[in-house]
Parts: structure tokens; C-alpha cells; sequence
């Protein structure tokens, strides 16, 4: 029996661009800086407090642009309060310096990619000393860490920047399971992964693909945090697109309030994750 305190604040993430996902799969994906920033309140409206955010290119190809992340930022500032994190681990291929672009923005949260894996038939490249630098960055910048991991080895990787004092406590992990070639998700792979955090830390399930329903609401049934939106996965239910990220947020805001769980916005979830800037 899982029993989950109905106090226990929930922090909902949206996903709402990535760097993969193009047009051509949804016509749902927002790419210029105005239709980030509507899509961001949207989800705001719909129950998120974090927008996991990259940019994208008039093309719609990925960029790291600071100046194209400091439009985005601006439009979201103008329509809505939620935490801004940043993506630095931009696209498969990218280097290191072009990836820490959006630092320039001093966001409130940014992304620390905790190691290397096989993402699809591209591999996606954090090597340890990259680890370090970007922590370094990230730290320089002002900003929270997000610490992604896409492996059970990444947390302990997490666990020894921690003890380097590259990064510092309360530590928040984000699980990210089911990228083709890294470690498929299930139950047990979720209580495994809790299993080697420290107390004290956050931690959240960002699932891809049709995982994502089932472990959002595992992930809300165990207590952590979930992230959800089109840079993971495009479809509301099999073969029906999402109309955008915001319809994934509400659809789990609903299921957290039908255990309970109190959908936090972005001011309680600033001071949950820590974030004082
Ligand atoms: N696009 C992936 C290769 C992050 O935002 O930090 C990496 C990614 C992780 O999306
Ligand atoms: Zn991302």
C-alpha cells in the first residue's frame, strides 16, 4: 500500500519545446518566443510551476542562442510568473560553450545532465570533466541545478559532484527513463532509482513516449515530482495528439488532486526547490 501525505506539495514541470520534436510530427509545437511564452501560461494555468525551456531557430531547428533564450525569457515574463529552467543540454551534437548560451540569462533553474548515454542512434555527450564545467556554470550563474539523470550511475555521479561541492543541497533529481538505449521505466526502476537519493532531495519522473502518462502518475503516487509536455511526448491518448503541452499538465493536475496531492504554484515551488534569486 503506498500512502502518500495529501498535504505533500506537488510540483508539476512542462516540457513544452525540447530540441527533437519538429512541426512535421505536431503542429501543436510552440517554436517563436510569443508562442513559448503562450504556451508557458497555458501550462501555468493548467498547474505547472517549472517550464523546462529550449528555443528553436525561425526553422524550427534547436539553438542555445542566449539572445534567442533572453526573447523567450522576456515573452514569458510578460504573461506569467513560472520558474524558468533552462536547458543546457541543448542537441544531440552541440558543444559544451554552446550549449551553457542561456546561462547568459542568469534563469532561475537550469539543467545539469548527470552523464553520457545512447539517446535514439545519436549519442548524447556528458563526459565528466563537461559534468563539472557546466555544474561550475551553473553555479557561477546564479541558478539551481536540476540534476538529470537518465541511468542509476548518473545519480551517483550527482551524489559525487555533491561531495566536490560542485553542487549543493537540497538536491533535486529529475528521473528520465525511457530514452531509447538508456533504462526503460517501471516501478521498480523508480523505487530503485529513490532508493539511492539522499533524504532531503526532490526528486521527479520525466518519462518519454507513452510511458508518460503511467509514470507521471506513479511518480505522483510515490510522492515525487513529474514533468510532462510535448519534448517528451506528443500524444494526449494513442494515435491523438496533444494540443500542446498544456493539456498533459492538467490531465496530471487532475490526478494528483483526485489522490490529494496539492498542485503547488510558483511561489511555493520556488521556495521548495530552494530558489531565492
Ligand atoms: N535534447 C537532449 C539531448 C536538457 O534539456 O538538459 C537533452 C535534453 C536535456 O533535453
Ligand atoms: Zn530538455
Amino acid at each position: 500500500v503506498i500512502v502518500t501525505p495529501p498535504e505533500s506539495p506537488l510540483v508539476l514541470t512542462a516540457a513544452i519545446v525540447g530540441a527533437e520534436v519538429t512541426r512535421a510530427q505536431t503542429p501543436h509545437l510552440p517554436i517563436t518566443a510569443q508562442e513559448l511564452a503562450d504556451e508557458a501560461a497555458r501550462c501555468r494555468d493548467a498547474g505547472a510551476s517549472v517550464i523546462h525551456l529550449h528555443v528553436r531557430n525561425a526553422d524550427g531547428s534547436p539553438s542555445q542562442s542566449s539572445e534567442l533564450f533572453g526573447e523567450a525569457i522576456a515573452r514569458i515574463r510578460e504573461k506569467t510568473d513560472v520558474i524558468i529552467q533552462t536547458s543546457t543540454g541543448g542537441a544531440v551534437g552541440m558543444s559544451v560553450d554552446e550549449r551553457l548560451g542561456p546561462l547568459v540569462c542568469k534563469p532561475e533553474m537550469a539543467t545539469l545532465n548527470c552523464g553520457t548515454i545512447n539517446f535514439g542512434d545519436d549519442i548524447f555527450v556528458n563526459t565528466r570533466p563537461d559534468i563539472r564545467a557546466i555544474a561550475r556554470r551553473i553555479r557561477e550563474a546564479g541558478s539551481v541545478a536540476e540534476l538529470e539523470c537518465y541511468e542509476v550511475g548518473h545519480i551517483h555521479e550527482a551524489l559525487a559532484l555533491l561531495k566536490e561541492g560542485l553542487i549543493g543541497e537540497p538536491l533535486h533529481f529529475q528521473f528520465v527513463l525511457g530514452v531509447p538505449g538508456a533504462i526503460m521505466p517501471s516501478e521498480e526502476v523508480v523505487r530503485f532509482m529513490r532508493s539511492q537519493i539522499p533524504a532531503g532531495a526532490s526528486w521527479a519522473v520525466a518519462a518519454v513516449g507513452r510511458h508518460q502518462r503511467p509514470m507521471t502518475e506513479l511518480a505522483i503516487k510515490l510522492g515525487g515530482h513529474a514533468r510532462v509536455g510535448l519534448e517528451d511526448n506528443i500524444y494526449l491518448e494513442k494515435g491523438v495528439l496533444a494540443e500542446g503541452s498544456a493539456p498533459l499538465v492538467a490531465r496530471a493536475a487532475a490526478y494528483a488532486k483526485s489522490l490529494g496531492r496539492e498542485v503547488v504554484d510558483p511561489d511555493r515551488a520556488r521556495r521548495l526547490l530552494g530558489i531565492t534569486t
